[in-house]
């Protein structure tokens, strides 16, 4: 960062009014021109009561016109089923990505290949269709535990679902919803190299999604670890490929993946070992107390590459056609361990060489730091102090822990900076804590705005971070912003972490659902393509079968299904004149010819809902009833040319007799 070669007002100005002295065209000469643009910028400052502090924030992350952002957040977009991604560091909405809802601007869930991968999504072949999602956690694919680029993974918690999305195009290719449990939390995880991406359950029910009595809680509810299997060269996640680790009805919340000393390990938060299931109405604590009696809960320990060998060795059961290694099996294995954790934790954390997990305590002041090594050594040895009802071996809290960080009032998610230090944010302080992570000791705490839940960093959850920007995402943001109504925007906080002491530099109010989790990866990192190679499906990825060249654009029927091959390209659609009898199957087969970059031309059909984005090269398949007669205009929706209204044909439906 700039900051460390400024080391005083007069410097800065004089950094920013030579811009300023440029960029007006001045022909003065650089000292005049410094010294009037000064006096400006000094205005500007009184005028706008900037402080010095200000002044600088905004110099290291304004970007003028054209200059890139050099790293890029995908962001949680919690209930709006979508994910964000934003430019840091200038804090700019760069694209709201369809996942889980139909998306108008992509055209995601209007007849094109989006409505085909949200149809792969649901949960219930019949009755309702879900069209929302409770979005948790964006995380980046990995290769040897650095982001490579690739793929995102992220959970639906509301219907337990995981969705892949490309980052060769920036569009959703899979949603494989969890049919054993109905939300999950700890997800989407990545092992160090991607072979799996990892779902575990929230609120303990029947695996099957069955249904039993409340009062069989114990012996019937469970939660659920998911190893959803992917390939890489695919893209996809392979459903039978993948398995579960059946766990205890304890409210499993986050988790994280071991990695380095690690690697082969899964850590799983949870916070009602108390079992504890309401029933207010019927005399019972609600779930928020009965589930804060005991002292502590437990940190689950997955031994996953253990695990996945007892599975290809036949151990699990199957349940719904999917293979689960049940606790008989991974307690005596020693594949599921326990461990106590003080009550209501929440973020499970490890550090980047994979050395430790820190555990935020909601309730508590501390973070723990639990030392893997510790943890590995008494699982070999066998050693423990109990086993729960469940028959999973409990380990000595003390022997575990390398130590305990005294954060603040409700320690939430951890995230590291690769120098040695550690960032917590505490939810009911509304800080964001740095910690050392030898001595243990906070270093520095800075106020964020407010009420933190997640906090990320630059590469972060990597074996290497970069330690240059950590962002708090906050809850709330009373007077931070205009008055919009009584539902607030959530305030992204941009802070800078090169110096010794945090610095806020940016916020960002999020005004679409509410964020949870976000990873940030550098910005040349990513690849994606400019164009789509001429008639890609974004589905398959390939050439579409029904792909259309020009020339070759035709209407063919046969009885009463009628396919239509078209293409699109500045300013016309070929055929631009459809004629189909009412109760027809319309086939549209559709490719944008285009190859130039950013020429994206959109198609509608007015009144039958059909809306897809056709950018360069994309081609689209489009199946309908014509049950609606008349005569329809079908035109572009995106401003492409000049002639951009001119780019329109008729859609015509003959009634009935
Ligand atoms: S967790 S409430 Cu990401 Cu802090 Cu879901
Ligand atoms: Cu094509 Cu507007």
């Amino acid at each position: 960062m700039k900051s460390k070669l400024i080391g005083s007002l007069a410097a800065l100005l004089t950094l920013a009014a030579f811009a300023y002295g440029c960029q007006s065209g001045s022909s003065t000469t650089g000292s005049t021109a410094t010294t009037q643009s000064s006096a400006g910028l000094k205005q500007i400052m009184v005028e706008r009561k900037l402080s010095e502090a200000d002044v600088e924030a905004a110099l290291l992350t304004y970007k003028p016109t054209g200059q890139k952002d050099e790293y890029v957040i995908f962001a949680s977009g919690g209930q709006s089923g979508q994910i964000l991604v934003i430019g840091v560091p200038s804090m700019r909405l760069l694209k709201v990505i369809a996942v889980f809802t139909p998306e108008p601007w992509q055209g995601y869930g209007y007849g094109g290949y989006g409505d085909k991968v949200l149809a792969g999504g649901q949960q219930y072949e019949i009755g309702q269709r879900l069209t929302w999602a409770d979005v948790h956690h964006p995380n980046l694919s990995e290769t040897k535990g650095d982001y490579d680029g690739r793929f995102l993974f992220v959970n639906d918690k509301a219907n337990a679902r995981i969705a892949v999305v490309d980052l060769s195009d920036f569009a959703t290719k899979q949603i494989v919803p969890n049919k054993l449990v109905a939300s999950d939390h700890g997800g989407a995880f990545v092992t160090p190299d991607n072979e799996y991406v990892i779902e575990t359950s929230q609120y303990p029910a029947p695996l099957g999604r069955e249904y039993a009595p409340i009062s069989e809680y114990k012996t019937r509810y469970r939660g659920l670890a998911m190893f959803w299997k992917f390939d890489k060269v695919k893209g996809r996640i392979i459903e039978s490929e993948s398995w579960g680790v059946e766990l205890p009805p304890y409210t499993q919340d986050l988790a994280d993946c071991g990695k380095l000393a690690s690697d082969g390990y899964v850590f799983i938060n949870s916070f009602n070992t108390e079992m504890a299931t309401g029933g207010i109405l019927e005399g019972n604590p609600p779930v928020e107390s009965g589930a804060s009696q005991n002292d502590t809960d437990f940190l689950h320990v997955i031994n996953w590459k253990k695990a996945e060998a007892l599975v290809k060795a036949g151990k699990a059961k199957e349940i719904k056609g999917v293979k689960v290694l049940m606790m008989d099996v991974s307690g005596p294995e020693k594949v599921l361990t326990l461990i106590p954790e003080h009550k209501s934790p929440h973020g499970a954390d490890v550090t980047p060489d994979g050395e430790d997990i820190v555990v935020g305590g909601k309730l508590d002041t501390h973070a723990t730091v639990y030392s893997f090594k510790k943890i590995q050594a008494l699982i070999e040895a066998g050693t423990h102090e109990g086993v729960d009802p469940y028959g999973l071996p409990i380990l000595p809290f003390k022997d575990t822990i390398r130590g305990q960080v005294e954060i603040g009032l409700g320690p939430l998610h951890t995230v590291y900076d690769g120098k040695g230090f550690a960032y917590t944010s505490v939810f009911i302080e509304s800080v964001v804590a740095k910690w050392d992570l030898k001595s243990l000791k906070v270093v520095d705490k800075l106020s964020v705005h407010y009420n933190i839940g997640h906090i990320l960093a630059a590469e972060g959850d990597t074996v290497s971070p970069d330690g240059k920007y950590v962002v708090a995402m906050n809850k709330m943001s009373i007077d931070r912003f205009a008055n919009i109504g009584p539902l607030y925007p959530q305030n992204f906080q941009l802070v800078g972490i090169e110096n010794s002491k945090m610095k806020l530099l940016a916020d960002m109010p999020i005004g679409i659902g509410e964020p949870h989790y976000a990873q940030m990866i550098k910005a040349d990192k990513l690849k994606p393509m400019k164009v789509y190679p001429m008639g890609t499906n974004p589905l398959t990825d390939e050439k579409d079968e029904f792909a259309v060249t020009p020339g070759k654009e035709r209407i063919e029927r046969k009885g009463n299904v009628v396919d239509i091959y078209m293409t699109a390209i500045r300013s016309h659609f070929t055929p631009d004149y459809v004629e189909v009898d009412e109760g027809d199957t319309v086939r549209l087969h559709l490719t944008s010819i285009e190859q130039a970059e950013d020429q994206v031309h959109g198609f509608t059909i007015d009144m039958y809902n059909i809306n897809v984005s056709l950018e360069p090269g994309k081609h689209e398949n489009i199946t309908f009833v014509a049950d609606k007669p008349g005569a329809f205009p079908m035109y572009c929706t995106e401003f492409c040319s000049a002639l951009h209204l001119e780019m329109m044909g008729y859609f015509m439906v003959k009634p009935k007799k």
